[in-house]
């Protein structure tokens, strides 16, 4: 059992990864002490546990009890660290296993971390000892969870599609408390698979970034009578983590925290058929392919002499500069200054290829080098480039400038940016 510093993931105990799950399937995964094994994924954790909800795990009990009816097949999972307890919801998608977590009532005074169900009386007991590393406050205990039959509505199932995350309840949830939209909330982050011991939390969409990234909740369906709701998101994605905290007229929001290993088709095929999907790499994949492709930029070898020119970034995905003039040839030293809240890059093209280099950009996040390749396309469009600049940032490239007179359209790669972030540079 993992209980690493800044996430917690629950290792595939006693089941293998079906031969369909598409990564992994060879080793568990070495967060922490001794890192990733042979630059090859590792199997993928059923679930992965924000350091905030438990920092260090107990165990794990099958639900098997009469006054538990409901829950009958899912797991109960207890936090040595924080002394509560969780549902541990199985969820699948192609083979993938992945699954769900959800607080629920019950705070214990020693850090809790073996639990059993009682074969006569049905009940949940829980027996804990403090050593170190818990938030509890007593040497030990031994208590017990009782199924109150309170009409709380509670998370039996969950399943992620590509346009959102459908998930079915123990009692009917009622239709008017759902009616806000803007009362729901969902964001995502990711944690870096490394030999370090544990994680901060990063940007899903922004590599490297710390934070979280905010979804867009269109709309939460009320199906079956409020035994099923469909929280719809459009920018759904495989995510480490996927928070969602849902107003369901309680007295306490739900909150479920998720991993998103894989997306199954879309719940309503009609409206997810208008754009065309990327679905982006999985993060474990990605933090794989940086340590392995990537190198160093091409262009940091100094010019003697080279004329300096300093490119900005300004806000809403624009450069302050969308022109620049030279002489065939000239040397240049660019640099690319970041001051915006997102990474960006600055990438010069042959004429007339702004689009096609553009295009290839944003095709880049399915693949799992694309940060390795900082959002280059392998392309031989492509004369000049900086690395990804993070905010706050600055990167500079020395080169000449093209022999040839005309056009030459620059561009920011970072997937998405490329149509409004863009200038050109004329050789005179
Ligand atoms: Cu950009």
């Amino acid at each position: 059992m993992c209980a690493a510093a800044f996430s917690c993931a629950v290792p595939l105990q006693g089941r293998l990864t079906s031969p369909d799950a598409r990564i992994g399937g060879h080793q568990p995964p070495y967060f922490g002490y001794g890192g990733p094994k042979d630059d090859r994924a590792p199997d993928l954790p059923l679930v992965y546990l924000p350091r905030g909800l438990d920092n260090s795990s107990g165990a794990q009990v099958a639900i098997d009890s009469p006054h538990w009816q409901e829950l009958a097949g899912q797991l109960i999972h207890t936090s040595y660290g924080a002394g509560r307890i969780f549902l541990l919801l199985w969820d699948e998608v192609r083979g993938q296993p992945q699954g769900a977590i959800v607080p629920i009532a019950g705070e214990f005074r020693s850090a809790i971390h073996r639990a059993c169900f009682h074969p006569h009386d049905g009940h949940l007991y829980v027996s804990g000892m403090a050593g170190w590393g818990t938030y509890t406050t007593e040497d030990g205990c031994f208590q017990r969870v009782r199924w109150t039959d309170k009409k709380v509505p509670l998370p039996r199932k969950v399943h992620v599609h590509e346009d959102g995350v459908w998930i079915e309840f123990t009692r009917p949830v009622r239709k008017a408390a759902i009616a806000d939209v803007s009362r729901q909330f969902a964001q995502c982050w990711n944690y870096r698979y490394s030999g370090a011991y544990g994680s901060p939390e990063f940007s899903s969409r922004h590599y490297g970034v710390p934070g979280h990234d905010v979804l867009t909740i269109s709309s939460v369906e009320w199906l079956d009578h409020g035994r099923r709701l469909f929280v719809a998101m459009d920018d759904l994605q495989p995510v480490n983590q996927l928070h969602l905290s849902l107003e369901l007229g309680q007295p306490r929001p739900l909150e479920l925290f998720l991993t998103v290993h894989a997306l199954d088709r879309p719940f309503h095929p009609r409206r997810a058929a208008n754009e065309p999907r990327i679905t982006a790499a999985h993060p474990i994949l990605t933090d794989l392919a940086v340590n392995l492709h990537k190198k160093p930029n091409r262009w940091q070898k100094p010019i003697e002499g080279a004329r300096a020119i300093t490119m900005k970034t300004g806000p809403n995905l624009t450069y302050r500069q969308t022109e620049i003039r030279v002489r065939p040839g000239e040397p240049i030293r660019l640099t690319l200054r970041n001051p915006d809240v997102l990474p960006h890059n600055w990438v010069l093209a042959r004429p007339g290829t702004l689009r096609t280099v553009g295009e290839a950009a944003n095709r880049l996040i399915a693949d799992p080098r694309a940060y390795a390749l900082q959002y280059i396309p392998p392309s031989d469009d492509v004369l000049v480039h900086t690395d990804i600049v993070p905010p706050g940032g600055a990167f500079t490239v020395y080169f000449r400038a093209p022999k040839e007179p005309g056009r030459y359209p620059y561009l920011c790669t970072f997937p998405g940016h490329w149509m409004v972030m863009n200038g050109v540079l004329i050789v005179e």
